[in-house]
């Protein structure tokens, strides 16, 4: 049975990685649930928003499944990077905001799981880190590349090189995460970090598919080259937005103090 469990509500879903025995680290297995789940969501159009969590109230990831990693071979384990990266572009370019919501470990392949995701939300009880090192390896997930673009390139090499754990409070001051949730019990932190979640998903749902798409992509593609060729990017795009309806509804139903009907034409 699969280890990743996708649960449509109206407008957004959950994906759920659901491996406890292991905290649910991402086996090669698991890797390849996930990445199918993406490209199934990035074409439903009923889905406009995506919440990424793990199962119970201690793990979101605790990263790539160590027993598996110690049998690769050289070439192996470059084909599981690969299939890492994959996993992680198809988060990042799944068209619709994909909100990591991180209740406990994201370590490793886990943390940069959450750093292929467009928002980072928290529990007070999160920890996020690089270990690889402490293990002989490096991260192979993309976490050499997303991390310092995230957080910066000092920063970033300082938790790269020694492992070091950052608590949910670091994470939000050094703009890991968007926002940390606090609860009194483990429940009703699971409870409150969903709540949190969901409250994203239903802003997203107000807004037009097509310019939030347009929007992710701009940022996306911008971030990979250089600032002038990124706003060039931006032009085209807000051009493009120009052809669709939904720009004249979310336009016109502010003129007419009404609420838009996008309906992604
Ligand atoms: N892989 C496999 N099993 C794991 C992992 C993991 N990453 N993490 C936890 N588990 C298992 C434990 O072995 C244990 O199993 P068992 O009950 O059978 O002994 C079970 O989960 C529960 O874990 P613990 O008993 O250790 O729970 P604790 O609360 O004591 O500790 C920790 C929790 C601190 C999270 C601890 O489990 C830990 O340190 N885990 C490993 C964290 C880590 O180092 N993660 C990075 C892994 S490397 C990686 O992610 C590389 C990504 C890039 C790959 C590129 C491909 C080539």
């Amino acid at each position: 049975m699969g280890a990743v469990r996708v649960e449509k509500l109206v407008g957004f879903a959950w994906v759920t990685v659901d491996r406890p025995e292991a905290l649910n680290a991402l086996s090669r297995g698991l890797v390849s649930e996930l990445l199918e789940a993406f490209a199934w969501l990035r074409d439903d159009r009923a889905v406009r928003a995506v919440l990424l969590t793990g199962a119970g109230e201690k793990a979101f990831i605790a990263g790539a499944d160590i027993a598996e990693l110690a049998k690769e071979t050289p070439e192996t384990a470059r084909e599981n990077s690969l299939r890492g990266h994959a996993m992680c572009r198809a988060i990042e370019e799944c068209g619709k905001p994909v909100v990591a919501a991180v209740n406990g470990f994201a370590l490793g392949g886990g943390c940069e799981v959450a750093l292929a995701c467009h928002i980072r939300i928290a529990s007070e009880n999160a920890l996020f880190g690089l270990p690889e090192v402490g293990l002989g390896i490096i991260p192979g997930y993309g976490g050499t590349q997303r991390l310092p673009r995230i957080v910066g390139r000092g920063l970033a090499a300082e938790l790269i090189v020694t492992g070091r754990r950052i608590a949910a409070d670091e994470a939000l001051r050094i703009g890991l995460v968007s926002r940390v949730v606090r609860a009194e019990t483990p429940e009703q932190r699971v409870a409150d970090l969903r709540a949190a979640a969901e409250s994203i998903a239903r802003e997203v749902l107000k807004t037009g598919p097509l310019a939030v798409r347009a929007a992710l992509d701009a940022m996306h593609r911008g971030l990979e080259g250089t600032l002038r060729a990124g706003c060039d990017l931006e032009a085209d795009a807000f051009g493009m937005i120009y052809e669709t309806k939904d720009l004249r509804e979310g336009l016109a139903a502010f003129l007419e103090k009404r609420k838009p009907t996008f309906t992604e034409e």
